[in-house]
């Protein structure tokens, strides 16, 4: 019954984007939004190749000049129809191709997962760096986490995409943390984040309390390979056996 009720919300939402019987759109007048949509999003799946091809090279030139990755790895999603419409919806907009160019950041969406807190500011400085890749937006959840104990670095960027009819501007989302921060994230996205429920303020104290250890894992760990970089640097290989006393899980 409970999915019943479900399905019965999704489909009104979803017709603000393809009409439906309430609407009484004429067949081709929604077939014509489809096609659009279609369209708009193979825009921003060609933008989110464009952005994780910038990402990849630069993750590739960092392990042949610093010796290590600093992207762990990389996801990327189109927001779903559904979501797009609901979001469109809670701003007071209506559903169409304009109105989510318009108001939507995020339809494009892509993660960058780094082993350790610096790697995340070099990623975004290097990428923001390009002369193609335009700044609409920062928000830095990690100097400011958000009260729930959400971190995570954002980028709103604009890329150009060329496709046959001439150059387009797309924006893509890029969020930039480590992996401890994403374990988190993703955990708490499963069990609460998208929870239209209210939450219970236990169930959020607990929440916030393993964000806090996380983050200062996080912080221990960068220490930690920050130690072992300046012993590798005070004793290179193979005139100290200080730093080869490490166990492996510790090499950089
Ligand atoms: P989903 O399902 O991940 O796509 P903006 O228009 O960008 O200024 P917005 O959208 O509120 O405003 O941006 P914000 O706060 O930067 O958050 C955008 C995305 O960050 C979310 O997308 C999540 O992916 C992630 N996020 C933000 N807050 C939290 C949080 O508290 N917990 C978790 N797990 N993720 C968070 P969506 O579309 O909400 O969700």
């Amino acid at each position: 019954m409970r999915y019943e009720e479900e399905a019965a919300r999704r489909k009104e939402i979803l017709k603000d984007f393809f009409g439906g019987p309430a609407q009484a759109d004429p067949p081709g007048e929604w077939i014509e939004k489809l096609v659009q949509f279609e369209a708009l999003m193979m825009k921003y799946r060609a933008a989110i190749r464009e952005v994780t091809t910038k990402l990849e090279v630069l993750n590739d030139e960092f392990s042949v000049s610093a010796k290590r990755n600093p992207i762990e790895s990389i996801q990327s999603r189109v927001k779903r129809p559904y979501s797009i419409a609901k979001k469109l919806r809670s701003m007071g907009q209506p559903a169409n191709v304009d109105a989510i160019r318009r108001y939507l950041n995020d339809v494009a969406g892509v993660r960058v997962i780094c082993p350790f807190l610096d790697d995340i500011y070099a990623i975004a400085d290097m990428l923001l760096q390009q002369d193609d890749i335009h700044l609409v937006k920062k928000k830095d959840y990690i100097q400011h986490p958000k009260p729930n104990g959400y971190r995570s670095l954002h980028l709103i960027v604009e890329i150009p995409v060329f496709f046959s009819q001439g150059k387009e501007l797309m924006r893509v989302e890029v969020q930039i943390r480590t992996v401890a921060m994403n374990f988190w994230a993703s955990l708490e996205h499963q069990i609460q984040y998208k929870n239209d429920l209210p939450s219970d303020p236990e169930i959020r104290a607990e929440l916030l309390d393993c964000a806090e250890r996380i983050a200062e894992t996080d912080q221990r760990m960068f220490q930690l390979r920050n130690r072992i970089q300046q012993a590798r640097q005070t004793h290179p290989a193979g005139q100290s056996d200080q730093t080869n006393a490490l166990p492996d899980s510790f090499q950089p």
